[in-house]
């Protein structure tokens, strides 16, 4: 492993002003999304979107460092014949890569997951090497209700992660280490914030046992933020302070960056709370967005699967792209949304 070359790929990852974009859905969920503007979900419609996305130049070049693939996306060539990987180093970013294969039951927890995919990965990972992916991403789900998590999820889950970053690294592929805590459910922020520090401790353990550099990862956690159905839903400036003391409390210093999930909000949501956060400043980690349908939501609905809506769904992504990267330099303000073109 060349630890020094990890690094200068987690920091590109984490450059102030670009953030990531998780467009790595699995054909479960990207067919959810294309239901919901009522386009059929075939290989070739779902290459034609995320290639309408990739060659966005000006939401690539300018306010995107990376794009976490799937398996077929890696794969697959544009309209043209051109590589989907080559377009996103075309542009500048960085190529990533989704490695787990998604959760099963987790075996005397009802109700909880535990994230599969460790056999065979080291041979997976050379092969994602050699098309170009630079990092990689595996995400733990830890959902909240009565009696759960478990200290079991959240052990085995930990420990997954932590073999997922080690063999990543002996790959030189820097490791995305994504504990997602839901947003989904009733409880208020100071739930789920006791619920992500036990999670995110329980992490950062099974990384030092495992001998995973923190120098070479990027860490992708949910926000400490109140539940969908909450009653009371805190405030912008409560997620920002809780969710810095939260990560400052836990997240070493070595890390060189954090790039949060969306986890169900709003676009604009998470946004301002991404940008109340970097206002808060004197921070030891870069932090910034690896959004999923915060990045997307709008520029799905703009293009609709016509091809005529290919420039409108372009500009509706190049203006979520551009608000996200002003929230990661904490330069937003909620009167740009309203300036689209
Ligand atoms: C884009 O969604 C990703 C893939 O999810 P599935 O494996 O369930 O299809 C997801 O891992 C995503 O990268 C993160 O959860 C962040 O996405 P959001 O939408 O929460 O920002």
């Amino acid at each position: 492993m060349n630890l020094a070359d990890l690094n200068k790929v987690a920091l590109a990852m984490v450059t102030p002003g670009k953030g990531i974009l998780a467009a790595d859905e699995s054909s479960g969920t990207i067919k959810k999304r294309f239901d919901a503007i009522k386009v059929e979900s075939t290989e070739e419609s779902r290459r034609d979107y995320r290639e309408m996305l990739f060659r966005s130049s000006e939401a690539m070049s300018k306010y995107v460092s990376g794009v976490i693939l799937y398996d077929e996306t890696i794969w697959q060539n544009a309209k043209d014949g051109t590589p989907l990987v080559k377009l996103i180093e075309q542009s500048g970013a960085i190529p990533g890569i989704k490695v787990d294969e998604g959760t099963q039951a987790l075996p005397q927890c009802p109700g909880e997951l535990v994230t599969v995919g460790l056999d065979k990965l080291a041979e997976r990972l050379k092969k994602y090497y050699e098309r170009g992916a630079r990092f990689a991403k595996w995400r733990a789900v830890i959902d909240i209700g009565s009696g759960i998590p478990t200290m079991t999820a959240i052990s085995v889950n930990a420990h997954a992660l932590a073999r997922y970053a080690a063999l990543c690294q002996a790959a030189q592929i820097v490791p995305i280490v994504e504990p997602e805590v839901l947003m989904d459910g009733d409880h208020d922020i100071d739930r789920c914030y006791d619920v992500t520090q036990r999670v995110l401790n329980k992490t950062f353990q099974e990384l030092r046992i495992q001998r995973v550099e923190l120098e070479g990862m990027v860490l992708k956690p949910n926000m400490a933020i109140s539940g969908k159905k909450c009653a009371k839903r805190a405030s912008v400036d409560e997620v920002a302070e809780k969710t810095v003391r939260l990560l400052k409390a836990c997240v070493p210093a070595a890390v060189p960056g954090i790039a949060f999930l969306s986890g169900g909000q709003s676009d604009e949501e998470a946004t301002a709370h991404l940008d109340a956060m970097n206002r808060i400043g004197g921070l030891p980690w870069k932090l910034t967005f690896s959004y999923g349908r915060a990045l997307q939501a709008a520029p799905q609905k703009a293009w609709s699967g016509k091809a005529e809506n290919i420039a409108a769904g372009q500009r509706a992504f190049t203006h979520r792209a551009q608000m996200n990267a002003l929230a990661s330099k904490g330069e937003w303000e909620t009167g740009l949304e309203k300036k689209v073109a």
